[in-house]
């Protein structure tokens, strides 16, 4: 038996009747009465996460609306804050078990200030589950009261939280939040260009920003991120997001559903990985705990809840219908024999690294107020095997994977989500939390932006089908989710093609 269960937000229909959410508002606000500089505070807990303190750059967070109102002085000693700060892991195959680390240090600082506060000693930190029934796709009722029920400040309670419309209503939407990558059954990919970033990401070193998520990290975290943050919401942006107290609960739900993956899927057996950054002779995993003492955490410490000495209430795996394609609806007809519970798309989502770029947009984009239109010349000697391929789709020829990418998109702000045509049919939604970072000439990865990856297979198959495929181009239309502001400029480097041939 574990010591410690992790129980769902949402029992006694999240509200301050719920233990676990009442003693986690005292204690964060002990956490939060502590200064900037002492490593148990709330502050250094988000500055782990991130920050960017001082010069032009957001958040900046003296210009943070309040509550709650962060503190930005005294700053800890500079040795301090190059051990410690700036530490998140982020579109890397890193960011399931730095996360993992993270959650068990903030659980403790906490658990440790409910003990103080006369709380139970095997207190736990809850999950949001925003995909599970009901109206548990909204924020905990305990998250939006301005009062606790002894008439004190709700230290869950941050006025920068702006949800999905931009309307202080805080929930996901569902689509096109899923749980699709649950079906996942490879962890990383392979970690060329093209590659598909698998389940937990692609190969990195130290990432506290990169190029690719890996399909957790895509959907549903970084448009849960987005939706619960909206514009300029503490969520939106990761240099800002460990300051509201939502952060945790998100992670733990994103933590979990690592958790139950694992039930069935492996975690990489790669030293690199199970090592961490510190074998390339780079920045440790570590954390401070209550007792003044530093954690150092490798991934592979982070393989094992049973080890970790915590458990989850709900482990069970995906139990949403998945939504049916007609692509592999056609091949379950025909009997091809892989196509099984799991949707296509997702099990060949991570296959593979035999793919062949099949055409390419005329260079880069500029994303108006209205978004923008571009077209994709396909070469037609490679293309052509695609059609080629869904004529001859049997139980024992599976036809290629057409992957749609957006190569280096870049811009200023966090804040926002894509939505991606081809031919006027929607091929997915994007998230754009971590786009500063990752945009930033001086930043990890030499501002090279961020890329995503679109399987659009059942699209091609579909225009296929009615006789609507064109040989030579594809029209891709780009339309951001909310209006981007006048001062903001959303680039993508190129719109590409790729087939990737299958086999059994
Ligand atoms: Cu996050």
């Amino acid at each position: 038996m574990a010591k410690f269960t992790r129980k769902n937000a949402w029992e006694e229909n999240g509200t301050f009747d719920n233990p676990d959410l009442l003693w986690y508002a005292k204690a964060v606000g002990v956490m939060q009465s502590r200064a900037l500089n002492d490593e148990n505070s709330w502050w250094f807990f988000a500055a782990m996460h991130g920050e960017q303190m001082g010069g032009e750059k957001f958040p900046n967070w003296n210009v943070l609306p309040g509550p709650p109102n962060v503190p930005t002085t005294p700053l800890p000693d500079s040795a301090t804050v190059a051990k410690y700060w700036n530490q998140c892991q982020h579109q890397s195959w890193y960011f399931a078990p730095w996360h993992r680390g993270y959650l068990i240090a903030l659980e403790e600082q906490i658990r440790q200030a409910v003990i103080s506060l006369g709380g139970p000693a095997d207190w736990a930190l809850p999950y949001w589950n925003y995909l599970g029934s009901g109206d548990q796709y909204k924020i905990p009722p305990a998250f939006t009261q301005k009062t606790l029920p002894d008439g004190t400040p709700n230290p869950l309670y941050v006025t920068a939280r702006y949800g999905p419309k931009n309307d202080g209503n805080i929930y996901v939407e569902i689509p096109p939040l899923s749980e699709a990558c649950q079906g996942n059954t490879i962890y990383t990919g392979s970690n060329s260009a093209t590659s598909k970033p698998g389940y937990g990401g692609p190969e990195t070193r130290f990432s506290h920003d990169g190029a690719l998520s890996g399909n957790l990290e895509s959907n549903p975290h970084n448009l849960v991120h987005v939706q619960v943050g909206g514009q300029d919401g503490l969520m939106s942006d990761p240099d800002s997001a460990g300051l509201d107290p939502i952060f945790y609960l998100h992670h733990c739900n994103i933590d979990r559903m690592w958790a139950a993956w694992n039930v069935k899927n492996h975690n990489p057996i790669n030293p690199l990985w199970l090592g961490g950054p510190a074998l390339y002779g780079e920045r440790e995993f570590i954390m401070p705990l209550p007792d003044n003492k530093a954690w150092v955490y490798t991934p592979e410490e982070m393989t094992s809840l049973a080890k970790l000495d915590y458990t989850y209430d709900d482990l069970a795996p995906t139990t949403a219908p998945l939504v049916e394609k007609t692509l592999s609806q056609r091949l379950t007809k025909l009997g091809a024999k892989s196509v099984g519970t799991e949707p296509l798309e997702e099990q060949n989502m991570d296959l593979g690294n035999n793919s062949e770029l099949v055409g390419a947009n005329a260079g880069q984009i500029l994303l108006d107020g209205s978004g923008a239109k571009t077209t994709v010349k396909l070469e037609s000697s490679s293309w052509k095997n695609v059609p080629n391929s869904l004529m001859k789709a049997s139980s024992t020829q599976l036809p290629d994977q057409v992957y749609l990418q957006l190569e280096n998109v870049k811009g200023t702000r966090d804040a926002n989500i894509l939505s991606v045509s081809v031919n006027h049919q929607l091929a997915g939604h994007v998230s754009l939390f971590g786009l500063r970072n990752a945009s930033d000439k001086e930043g990890h990865n030499g501002g090279t932006g961020l890329t995503f990856i679109l399987n659009i297979t059942d699209i091609i198959d579909n225009l296929f089908i009615n006789n609507e495929l064109d040989i030579n181009s594809l029209d891709v239309t780009i339309l951001p989710d909310n209006v981007i502001p006048s001062d903001e400029k959303i680039t993508v480097g190129r719109v590409s093609i790729y087939r990737e041939e299958q086999q059994l």
